[in-house]
């Protein structure tokens, strides 16, 4: 058996976060698994895949170090084969110290719980993108069902551990599990066996006139069911504001306290935490400075950037996401056109790498724009290229950390123009790699980093001329001020990153967990 690794965290770190647990387990529910067994071929060997996220990356070390629960979708070719009959099997596989429970999903259920509910309603709506809100009664009906195979699954889990364990709810996979699951243990004797049950939502979150957009019963429901957890979470005070005011908004009998971000209902307490997610800074900045990533930073700058052709300075503008109509490409694109259109001189001056992998193709959205993605972009490189030099190098495809972070080093500007992004870790991710401290991000307002992280230059990509400008002021910037930003973030990024994130979070938990639910109930 292979297994492809990726470098997590510092063991210290998970053993220091994993203290705030003081002996509860921990089980985690999230729709991708953080151990996916795979056979590509009949009669070749198993290998185990493991999903290059940052997420993964920070939570399996504090797994291992606390003997947890990872419940998840078993979307691996051989991940029946090496589980048992209830879908469990003991990861990391080389070292197994935490149980990985699979839940199993067949096609109509891919489809209607995953491509249809989460990803064409709940997406479109949280992103405030409703043009490409589409509701189905049938896509509700799965997701409702897929939801409360994973809230039985982990119950079944929560009866196996000891004490009274901490169920943690990723994303908007799964609004309706904290419900369900706390219903599983409605106290039926004096003994209360139920877990504390908390969810960390990585989008953004709606205002009321948005989701109610959502059909008349479905749209209490789906609130109804956040509200079973003890504390939601998210990134920043204007989701959690938003969250608040449907809740008021939709639900009958629930005391919404804005100012103290929480809810009573049923005679319970449900919290609500402000939380901005990071990235593992050390790991991307120690990948920036390695000796290849330096080599291979100069050698794009060599092939992209430096002199132009006429003898100027060319410089290098980066962006890296997945194809999805929330990042704003198209809106990059005009800005980019636009900016060699008015600005002819520019031309052999600025080269942009847009590294960009594919997603959720089975939609016809995604389909639609990957598209008209690929269009524009030869339509730009032939009005514009010429002369050796090509204005956008298109990079269709996942690429590994190492070199993400060589393109992060060797960049002049990052452009991120996310129409709304629940945080976006790309900005992180490129300030934590200008080890050189001479770029400069152009970041969307529109992105839950861009309330965290002071020293960009902030564009609205719904403004192609504002945009156009930004990137020209960040063409223009000198190079003190360029390095008198970039440190600023940097400090600002070292000081939050994603394991004070994680330790946030459980130590909140921990607080409320000791509480007890008795002391959580008004
Ligand atoms: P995403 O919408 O996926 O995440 P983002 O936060 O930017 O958005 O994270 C994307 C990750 O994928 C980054 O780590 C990036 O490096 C990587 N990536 C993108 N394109 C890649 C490529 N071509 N090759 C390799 N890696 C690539 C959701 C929310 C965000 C929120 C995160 C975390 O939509 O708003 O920040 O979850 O909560």
């Amino acid at each position: 058996m292979t297994t492809v690794t990726i470098p997590g965290a510092h063991d210290d770190t998970a053993l220091d976060i994993g203290r705030h647990l003081e002996g509860r387990t921990l089980i985690l529910v999230s729709n991708r698994e953080p151990y996916e067994h795979e056979r590509r071929e009949e009669g070749e060997e198993v290998s185990v895949r493991r999903p290059a996220g940052g997420l993964v990356s920070a939570l399996d070390p504090t797994m291992q170090r606390t003997h947890g629960t990872w419940v998840a979708w078993g979307s691996g070719a051989a991940d029946r084969e090496t589980a048992d009959a209830e879908g469990r099997v003991a990861v990391p596989p080389e070292d197994p110290s935490y149980t990985l429970r699979r839940v199993w999903l067949d096609e109509a259920d891919v489809n209607g719980y995953y491509l249809g509910f989460a990803n064409s309603a709940l997406w479109p709506l949280c992103h405030m993108l409703i043009q490409h809100f589409e509701f189905r009664s049938e896509h509700w009906e799965r997701y409702t069902s897929v939801n409360a195979r994973f809230a039985c699954a982990l119950a079944d889990e929560v009866r196996r551990a000891e004490g009274r364990p901490v169920v943690w709810v990723q994303d908007y996979h799964f609004a309706l599990v904290p419900h369900m699951l706390r219903n599983e243990f409605a106290p039926r004797d004096t003994r209360d066996l139920t877990p504390f049950i908390h969810q960390f939502w990585h989008i953004p979150f709606p205002p009321p006139d948005i989701l109610r957009m959502l059909p008349h019963g479905v749209y209490p429901a789906l609130l109804e069911g956040m509200l079973g957890n003890d504390l939601v979470e998210f990134h920043t005070e204007r989701y959690a504001t938003n969250f608040l005011s449907c809740v008021a908004d939709a639900i009958e009998g629930a005391e919404v306290d804005l100012a103290g971000r929480r809810v009573q209902i049923n005679g319970r307490t449900v919290e609500v935490g402000v939380f901005p997610i990071s990235i593992d800074v050390a790991h991307y900045d120690e990948l920036a400075r390695a000796p290849e990533a330096e080599a291979r930073a100069r050698e794009l700058r060599r092939r992209h950037a430096g002199r132009s052709p006429d003898g100027q300075h060319c410089q290098l503008a980066v962006s890296v996401d997945r194809v999805d109509y929330t990042k704003g490409i198209p809106e990059r694109l005009r800005a980019l056109d636009l900016l060699w259109t008015e600005f002819p001189e520019l031309r052999g001056r600025l080269t942009f790498i847009f590294v960009a992998t594919p997603s959720r193709s089975e939609i016809d959205a995604y389909r639609a724009l990957s598209d008209e993605v690929g269009a524009t972009i030869a339509s730009i490189n032939e009005r514009f290229g010429g002369n050796g030099w090509t204005p956008i190098i298109y990079v269709n495809e996942n690429v590994d950390a190492p070199m993400l972070a060589s393109v992060y080093r060797a960049a002049d500007i990052c452009l991120v123009s996310s129409l709304q992004d629940g945080m976006n870790l790309v900005a992180k991710e490129f300030i934590a790699c200008q080890v050189d401290e001479c770029g400069v991000l152009v970041l969307s307002r529109f992105a839950g980093a861009a309330e965290e992280i002071e020293g960009a230059v902030l564009i609205n990509p719904f403004n192609v001329d504002g945009f156009a400008r930004g990137i020209r002021d960040a063409l223009a910037m000198s190079d003190d001020e360029r390095r008198r930003r970039m440190r600023a973030m940097r400090e600002q990024l070292q000081g939050a990153t994603i394991f004070g994130w994680l330790d946030d979070i459980l130590s909140r938990v921990a607080t409320l967990a000791d509480a007890g639910p008795a002391a959580r109930r008004s």
